[in-house]
């Protein structure tokens, strides 16, 4: 009587660890491939450092070939301080390395689309690709009058 209560509290121990078990593997498992999935798509966006909103992207690096750059100068200028490309097309912007100064590029009611604290200083480049046609003014805000508008058209 109490031999076969041991066997079947024995049984139903084991299923309950297999069943546990099952359960404990299936889980992680699960969970860990869709956070790998997450975690590379975030450390590829990260590692290029691309910032983003509804009307584009920009970042140090992009993808593609620009079809429009334009230079900073010492005299405190764009050039050219106007361009027209059309969406999904990508516009530099660049200090030349032979300069002195720091600009910034700062794209008007889009500080995501525009340059981080560290700025453009002579050397660096920023690149800006808009997803969404319109008119887009831009600045340098450390130097009053260094502005410009890259017009965006359809594709
Ligand atoms: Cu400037």
């Amino acid at each position: 009587m109490s031999f076969r209560n041991r066997i079947a509290v024995g049984v139903l121990a084991i299923a309950t660890v297999i069943s546990v078990a099952a359960c404990g593997n299936g889980t992680p498992s699960s969970s860990s491939s869709s956070s790998s999935s997450n975690s590379s798509s975030s450390s590829s966006s990260s590692s290029s450092a691309v910032q983003s909103d509804s009307a584009g992207k920009a970042g140090t690096h992009l993808a593609g070939t620009p079809v429009a750059i334009i230079k900073a100068s010492d005299t405190l200028q764009w050039a050219p301080a106007a361009v027209t490309v059309k969406v999904g097309q990508i516009v530099e912007f660049t200090n030349p390395a032979s300069n002195s100064i720091t600009h910034n590029v700062t794209i008007a009611n889009h500080t995501a689309l525009s340059t981080t604290s560290q700025g453009l200083y002579p050397g660096a480049h920023w690149f800006v690709e808009f997803t969404t046609p319109g008119k887009y003014p831009f600045a340098c805000t450390i130097h009053p009058g260094m502005d410009g508008t890259i017009t965006v058209t359809a594709s």
